[in-house]
């Protein structure tokens, strides 16, 4: 049942948001024709990095210049044909990619419906390591392990544990019950997409129901706790700055 009274489970703090389906509203981004463009998360909120949802229609394309910004995808659903420089490959979901700062990257052909989410970043180099290079993968060849040693709390690490790389795209998976085993809270900052399921997500000092589809982001040092709840298992993609000095 919902109420005729403008409520909506989005919160925006300082530090952390959640955002509810509901209140999404399309952007135009230069590049991305034939989808509908939800900016999620970016500068405006307080973060570092971006994170967007693209739903293509029949045909649509994204076409993204080579620049200072790297960029990590997820395709939910759908597909269409990839190319990152000079990789190219068709992609279908659970399909996921990394297209490096300094190449240009392009999705066409994309299925009607197709989802992807973005994870954009402006590259910070590290001396003595290379560029990393273009990925596509694909998430179900990605074996998940036991998140500190919990057999029903798994994690599927998508790129590569590397000092070149200084962004991290994992997937989250817990059997109903599990949690986070501690209130996280770490300099890392992240953004976070429900895939399935549902549970509740402990933000700061406040604890939401958040359910497949809700984005979230946690700010740096934003104390973080999850438990999975319900019948089947709960599941979220989410990205992490790593690998760079603290000062
Ligand atoms: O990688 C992480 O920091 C992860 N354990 N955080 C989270 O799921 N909120
Ligand atoms: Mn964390």
């Amino acid at each position: 049942m919902s109420f005729p009274y403008g409520q909506t489970r989005t919160h925006v703090a300082a530090r952390h948001a959640l955002i509810a389906p509901d209140g999404h509203v399309k952007s135009n981004v230069p590049g991305i024709t034939g989808a509908a463009t939800i900016i999620l998360i970016n500068e405006a909120m307080g973060a570092k990095f971006a994170q967007l949802l693209v739903t293509f229609e029949s045909g649509g394309r994204a076409a993204l210049p080579a620049n200072g910004i790297e960029t990590a995808g997820y395709f939910e659903t759908g597909g269409g044909t990839l190319a990152i420089g000079r990789l190219k490959q068709k992609v279908a979901a659970g399909a996921f990619f990394f297209a490096p700062a300094g190449e240009a990257w392009s999705m066409t052909a994309a299925k009607r419906g197709t989802r992807v989410t973005l994870f954009q970043k402006k590259f910070v180099p590290l001396a003595g390591e290379k560029t990393p290079a273009p990925i596509i993968g694909d998430a179900a060849k990605v074996q998940g392990q036991p998140f500190l040693g919990d057999p029903d709390a798994r994690l599927q690490v998508l790129l590569p544990d590397v000092p070149a790389f200084d962004l991290a795209m994992n997937i989250f998976t817990y059997q109903p019950g599990a949690t986070l085993p501690f209130v996280e809270t770490h300099v890392m900052e992240h953004g976070l997409l429900m895939l399935a399921g549902q549970g509740v997500y402990r933000l700061e000092d406040a604890w939401y129901p958040v359910a497949a589809g809700d984005v979230i982001w946690m700010a740096p040092f934003c104390p973080q706790w999850f438990v999975a709840m319900g019948k089947a298992p709960a599941s979220y993609l989410y990205y992490k700055d790593v690998n760079r000095a603290a000062l």
